[in-house]
């Protein structure tokens, strides 16, 4: 389990400074990679009264939800953006990104995963009147075009921690798997068991989850990205933006109106417009780039389910 960063050894400070000198490259890339796509930086905010429900969704294990009473209002830490990415992308900037933390107090047994963290930055971005394929293609050219550079750049880096030789540039489009499919095919587990038997990055769509995810006579369009031998790096959809719908399946899920009412009164005024966007977990993304065991490797000050350090 990674320590802090204060009882590291040496050796193991060499690797860490390393990895964050990929984190720089894989942050700067990733953000003037959007700023020359026409997207607007926004920044985050960390107290809201909306927040990411994180429910239903079959991958979330949430222990705690943080609530706070700020001049007599009650506001939640930020889960992910999501809601404030759909309003600020119907009334604002059609297109927009922001490299926001999350906070998701998730269960302790997941420290184990090495894929989870208490406290995680997200680069989540969406785009008005895009569809899942617009957001696909987008990332797919980001995914590549990263490696690629990096590749070329950061040999160095990726010398020292071992991947030089392994990180292979994806090729585009990447391949494509319907979940209904993968569940009959590796039942419950089908994520681990994609993520071995896949070389390249792959998406999976149809996905039920969340109410802003679009979905059309039990169909879902939404998409993951799993990636080789790690898991999944980054979840998006097209959105619901219909008023009747989102209702209906807030009800079916048994969600808090009362925690969405400007985005469920933008709806209703026909002022939500349709968007397709997606978050990448940026830990998850070095990490696999790193090769490294456990996520908390690429935070200076982990965030590991279960453990509160210091800092
Ligand atoms: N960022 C994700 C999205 O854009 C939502 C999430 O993180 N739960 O769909």
């Amino acid at each position: 389990m990674p320590k802090p960063l204060e009882q590291l050894p040496e050796g193991e400070i060499e690797r860490r400074y390393r990895i964050g000198g990929v984190m720089t490259d894989v942050l700067d890339y990733l953000t003037s990679g959007f700023v020359e796509r026409g997207f607007e930086w926004s920044l985050p905010v960390v107290f809201s009264e909306s927040t990411d429900p994180l429910w239903p969704d079959p991958g979330a294990s949430i222990e705690k939800r943080i609530a706070v009473e700020i001049y007599g209002k009650t506001v939640r830490t930020t889960a992910s953006m999501i809601i404030h990415k759909m309003v600020a992308c119907s009334l604002l900037y059609p297109k927009l990104f922001i490299l926001s933390p999350n906070v998701r107090i998730e269960k302790r047994e997941r420290a184990l995963s090495g894929r989870h963290a208490y406290e995680f930055t997200q680069l989540d971005f969406e785009v008005r009147d895009a569809s899942s394929r617009d957001i696909r293609s987008l990332v797919e050219g980001v995914v590549c075009g990263l490696v690629d550079g990096l590749r070329r750049d950061a040999v160095e880096q990726l010398v020292y921690l071992g991947r030089h030789r392994t990180l292979k540039t994806p090729h585009a489009p990447f391949k494509c798997y319907d979940k209904e499919e993968l569940e009959k095919r590796y039942g419950e587990d089908w994520e681990r068991q994609l993520t071995l038997e896949i070389t390249e990055p792959a998406w999976v769509t149809g996905i039920p989850r969340e109410f802003y995810d679009f979905e059309d006579d039990g169909k879902w369009d939404n998409y993951d990205l799993i990636l080789p031998q790690y898991g999944e790096v980054l979840s998006g959809a097209k959105r619901e933006w219909e008023y009747e719908k989102i209702i209906k399946k807030m009800e079916r899920d048994g969600i808090k109106k009362e925690h969405y009412t400007l985005l469920l009164k933008l709806a209703k005024e026909g002022r939500l417009k349709p968007s397709a966007g997606a978050g990448i977990g940026i830990e998850r993304l070095v990490g696999w780039i790193v090769g490294a065991q456990h996520l908390g490797e690429t935070q200076i000050f982990p965030k590991i389910p279960g453990m509160v350090y210091d800092l």
